[in-house]
This record gives structure tokens, C-alpha cells and sequence, in this order.
């Protein structure tokens, strides 16, 4: 499926983030979720700019056939537990990196939920993109082999990837 195509088809995946600047870290959210051929959508939402539009949004996502949803927000970074609040389908939280504190105020407003609505947290900016990403794979891959085979290969073309590394020789 074309990355167009999956980004198109009914989503399984919705990927909402608190603003458009947080794009050029999230397409690579879209683009791994691409790569597995797993339909999904991506919006700009914000906890605080668009409160009623957010809440509408993720409530209505298990009706639309969502099945997991990837929140990316920076700073005071609210998206990912307020999102959380509103469904029970399982929330990946991506701290964006930020211009103040480097992403440390997104990493522990997103991760530091209290006990009761979960918010499963990942790494700081693009690796936490991609990594969202990659587990969004792995909880539709429960349920559906193809899409478990796929996430199989990727990791031995990985692992094939690094054991192939060679290092150019000290100062050359
Ligand atoms: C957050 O504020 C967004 O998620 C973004 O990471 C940050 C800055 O937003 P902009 O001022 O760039 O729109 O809500």
C-alpha cells in the first residue's frame, strides 16, 4: 500500500498532535505506520487551543474503528492525558522536543500521569515518533499475523543492518 493509500484508508491509528510545528517530528510516525501498510489519520488538536474539537475527536475514535491513538504534544504538554481521559483505547504519549527545556517539560507532563488513566510514554522527539509508531504495530499485530510477520522482518533487516556496519578505519 502506497504511503498515501494507508495514511487514506480507514484508520486504525489516529496520530493527533498540539500543533503543526509538531509535524516535522510526528511525520515519522506516519511514515513507519506507512511502511506497515496500517491505515491511519493525522490531525493537529490542541488540549488547550481546540479543548472541545480534542475531546469530540477522541471520543468518537473507537466509533470511527480507531484502535490506538498516538498524542504528540510539547511543553506543558497535556494532549496525551487528556486524550487518555476520554477513550479506553490504549494512548501513546510523544514528548516533543522544546525550545526552553529540550523536551524535559513535554517528557514529564506526558509521562507523569497519576495513578488511573495510563498514558503509555516514549522517547523525546523523532525516535519517540517512530517508536510510537513501531508499538502502535506491535498491539494491532495481537490480532493479526500478516501484520506480526511484517514487524518480525523489520527487526531481522535491522538486526542485519547493524551486523553489516563496517567502521572506516581511525582518521581516514
Ligand atoms: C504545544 O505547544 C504543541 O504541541 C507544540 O509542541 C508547542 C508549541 O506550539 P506552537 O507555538 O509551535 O504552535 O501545544
Amino acid at each position: 500500500m502506497s504511503q498515501k493509500k494507508a495514511a487514506d484508508s480507514h484508520p486504525l491509528v489516529s496520530i493527533i498532535m498540539g500543533s503543526k510545528s509538531d509535524w516535522e517530528t510526528m511525520q515519522h510516525a506516519s511514515q513507519t505506520l506507512s511502511q506497515f501498510d496500517v491505515p491511519h489519520e493525522s490531525r493537529v488538536l490542541s488540549a488547550h487551543r481546540t479543548p472541545q474539537a480534542t475531546t469530540e475527536f477522541i471520543s468518537s475514535a473507537e466509533d470511527r474503528g480507531v484502535q490506538v491513538v498516538i498524542a504528540a504534544a510539547g511543553g506543558a504538554a497535556h494532549l496525551a492525558g487528556v486524550a487518555a481521559a476520554h477513550t479506553l483505547l490504549p494512548v501513546l504519549g510523544v514528548p516533543m522536543q522544546s525550545a526552553a527545556l529540550q523536551g524535559m517539560d513535554s517528557l514529564l507532563s506526558t509521562v507523569q500521569m497519576p495513578a488511573g488513566i495510563p498514558v503509555g510514554t516514549l522517547a523525546i522527539g523523532k525516535p519517540g515518533a517512530i517508536n510510537a509508531a513501531l508499538l502502535a504495530v506491535a498491539i494491532l499485530s495481537v490480532s493479526r499475523p500478516p501484520l506480526r510477520d511484517k514487524l518480525r522482518q523489520y527487526r531481522s533487516d535491522q538486526t542485519q543492518k547493524i551486523l553489516k556496519e563496517i567502521l572506516p578505519e581511525p582518521g581516514k
